[in-house]
C-alpha cells in the first residue's frame, strides 16, 4: 500500500494520481458563472464529479483570480457552510475547504470538511492555530504577492528553487505551530504571481516538489497558462488542461485540482497503468 492521507472518517489513497474536483460557490467566478450558489445545484454538481471519479471535492467561496474583489468572513461563511454541510452528509468522498480565513477553516471543518486548502499557506493571522485545532490535512500553496496585484510583475531568479524554499519555510512554521508534518500537502500555485514562462518552468521541474517527501497537488485546469500556450485567450481549454494534468502526474503530482473530472480521470488512468508496469508490478 502506498501513500494514504488520513482525512478524519475518510482515507485518501494517493498511491496513484487522483482528481480533486473544483466546486466554486462564488458569484464572480468566470469559468463557472456563479451557477453554484444554490446548495441544491452545488450538491448535484458534486455528486456528478464524484460519479466521474473525483477523490475529493474542493469547495471555495472566495475568488482568488487576478482582480477579484475580496469577500468578508460573513459572506464567505454564508456561501460555503450550507454547501459543506450538505455535501459531507451526502458524499462518499471527502470535502476540502478552499479558504485562507481562520474563522472559515474552523466553521468548515465543524460542518464536515476533511481538508483545508489554503492558497495563502496559513499566512493570515490565526490561520496556523485554526489549522492545528482543526486537525485535518492542509494544502500549503505558493503565491507571490496578493490576488489583486500578483500578476502585475511576477519576478524570480529561479522559480522552482524559490517556490520550494517558500514551501520549506511554511512547513517549518506549521511544525512550530504544532501541525504534524504528515498532515501537509504542497502546491506550487500555478498562476499565482507567475508569468507563462514561470508556470511552464514549474511544470517542467515539478519533480523537485517531491523533495520534502509530502504529497504534491497541482492546479492548472482552465488557467491562463493553458490559453497562453494555445495562443487563444478565450475558448476551449479542455485538451490543454488534460495534457497539463498528465504531465504533472508523470512528474509525481498526487492530486490534480480540475474542473473537468471525467476526462482528467481517464487520462490519469493511463498514467497510472504505465507507471504500474514500469515499477515491475506485473512483469
Ligand atoms: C491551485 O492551483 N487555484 S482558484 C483562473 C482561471 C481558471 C481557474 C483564468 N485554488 C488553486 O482555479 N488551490 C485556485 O482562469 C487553488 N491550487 C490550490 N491548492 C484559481 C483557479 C482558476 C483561476
Amino acid at each position: 500500500m502506498g501513500l494514504q492521507l488520513d482525512c478524519g472518517r475518510h482515507r485518501l489513497d494517493l498511491s496513484y494520481p487522483r482528481v480533486m474536483g473544483v466546486l466554486n460557490v462564488t458569484p464572480d467566478s468566470f469559468s463557472d458563472g456563479g451557477e453554484y450558489l444554490e446548495p441544491t445545484v452545488a450538491i448535484r454538481r458534486a455528486l456528478q464529479m464524484q460519479a466521474e471519479g473525483a477523490a475529493i471535492i474542493d469547495v471555495g467561496g472566495e475568488s482568488t483570480r487576478p482582480g477579484a474583489t475580496p469577500v468578508s468572513v460573513d459572506e464567505e461563511l454564508e456561501r460555503v457552510i450550507p454547501v459543506i454541510e450538505a455535501l459531507s452528509a451526502r458524499l462518499d468522498v471527502p470535502v476540502s475547504i478552499d479558504t485562507s480565513k481562520p474563522e472559515v477553516m474552523r466553521a468548515g471543518v465543524g460542518a464536515g470538511a476533511a481538508m483545508i486548502n489554503d492558497v495563502r499557506a496559513l499566512r493570515l493571522p490565526g490561520a496556523l492555530d485554526a489549522a492545528r485545532d482543526c486537525a485535518v490535512p492542509v494544502c500549503l500553496m505558493h503565491m507571490q504577492g496578493e490576488p489583486g496585484s500578483m500578476q502585475q510583475a511576477p519576478a524570480y531568479a529561479d522559480v522552482v528553487t524559490e517556490v520550494l524554499e517558500f514551501l520549506y519555510q511554511r512547513i517549518s512554521e506549521c511544525e512550530a505551530a504544532g501541525i504534524p508534518r504528515d498532515r501537509l500537502l504542497l502546491d506550487p500555485g500555478f498562476g499565482f504571481g507567475k508569468t507563462l514562462t514561470h508556470n511552464l518552468l514549474l511544470l517542467a521541474g515539478l519533480e523537485r516538489l517531491s523533495e520534502p517527501g509530502l504529497p504534491v497537488l497541482a492546479g492548472m485546469s482552465r488557467k491562463s497558462m493553458i490559453a497562453g500556450v494555445l495562443g487563444r485567450e478565450d475558448g476551449e481549454r479542455l485538451s490543454g488542461s488534460v495534457a497539463a494534468a498528465v504531465l504533472a502526474a508523470s512528474r509525481g503530482a498526487h492530486l490534480l485540482r480540475v474542473h473537468d473530472v471525467q476526462p482528467t480521470a481517464d487520462a490519469l488512468a493511463i498514467v497510472r497503468a504505465v507507471a504500474e508496469v514500469a515499477w515491475g508490478k506485473y512483469a
